[in-house]
């Protein structure tokens, strides 16, 4: 029996939407169950009742919220969401679906930079989409280029293991996160990604200061999830860099016999010393979470 699959749209008064509605329609048939969560004006929402489709009327604020709403909401065995604004190929969310019904894959993103159209992406979003989409790939051991694309397919029990999770500013890095932490396997399909044909960007003012957010976010995930990556690579920098300036001191000393940088020899040991001491903390507080996801194990 095909499964039943419910497709999320959040949208402040995009055009696009309808045209979208349609084409999921074309796709997955009538029975597909799409769920419309909305911030928009009294007259967009009559439109979008008319199209026949379930209208959420969003009243907490940001994407990941509007997601989230339109996820609860949802009954589908599979569960997807895409971008209103006809930014993305919905043909992704096909693809997506047939990975997910293969059973190994708990969510599957529709990676934009596959197909960028030209002009749909600048460079600098590029450029930060990637770099985020790296940190992430090496966190969780996944290979996926785009964390924040507008697209994704997720199982449903994948999802009820997250569904009390209080969304946090990350778009659909949100979801990808807190499935990975999990230990969800997570895969990406190509999708072709067009220059917005209406209106304006609504996700945010300053897509730079959306991307430190999600940035922090992930080195918060890295200090929780391996203690030891971040205090002992901060701590080991520290170290060789106090090593490299007491060498200097040293060299100078034998060859002049005299000790004409004493600050410069405190601040090597200081440096030394402060770069060991949070190597050291870094290893004992692997050493404590590992021990409390091995208690969790037991449990
Ligand atoms: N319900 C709801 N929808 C939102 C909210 N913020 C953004 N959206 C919708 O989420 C989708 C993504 O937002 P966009 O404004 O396209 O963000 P973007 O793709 O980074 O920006 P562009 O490159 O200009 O398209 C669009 O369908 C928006 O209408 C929100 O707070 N609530
Ligand atoms: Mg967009």
């Amino acid at each position: 029996m095909p499964k039943h699959i419910s497709v999320v749209i959040p949208t402040i008064e995009e055009e696009s939407v309808f045209g979208l509605i349609r084409s999921i329609r074309q796709m997955f048939g009538n029975g597909v169950e799409i769920i419309v969560v909305d911030k928009s004006s009294e007259a967009y929402r009559k439109r979008l009742e008319k199209a026949g489709v379930t209208v959420i009327r969003q009243r907490s604020r940001g994407v990941e919220n509007a997601i989230v709403e339109g996820l609860r909401a949802a009954h589908g065995d599979i569960l997807a969401s895409i971008d209103a604004d006809g930014t993305h190929d919905p043909k992704g969310l096909k693809e997506g679906v047939r990975i997910i019904e293969r059973g190994d894959v708990g969510l599957v993103l529709g990676n934009r930079l596959a197909g960028l159209e030209d002009g749909s992406m600048s460079l600098y979003l590029r450029f930060g989409n990637k770099a985020l989409s790296y940190i992430f790939s090496k966190l969780y051991r996944t290979r996926v280029h785009d964390v924040l694309t507008g697209l994704f397919v997720m199982r449903r029990d994948a999802y009820d293991e997250i569904r009390k999770v209080d969304p946090y500013r990350a778009g659909i890095a949100f979801f990808a996160i807190e499935l990975a932490r999990r230990g969800w396997a997570i895969d990406e399909v190509g999708i072709r990604y067009y220059k917005r044909a209406y209106g304006r960007s609504k996700l945010t003012s300053s897509k730079f200061a959306y991307g430190i957010n999600v940035g922090a976010h992930l080195i918060r995930q890295i200090r929780d999830y391996s203690p030891l990556m971040v205090f002992g690579g901060i701590g080991g920098v520290m170290a060789v860099i106090g090593v490299v300036l007491g060498i200097f001191v040293v060299f100078n000393f034998a060859s002049t016999g005299l000790l004409s940088e004493p600050g410069r020899a405190l601040l090597s040991i200081m440096l030394i010393i402060a770069g060991i001491f949070l190597v050291v903390s870094g290893l004992i507080l692997d050493l404590l979470i590992g021990i409390e996801r091995m208690l969790q194990k037991r449990d």
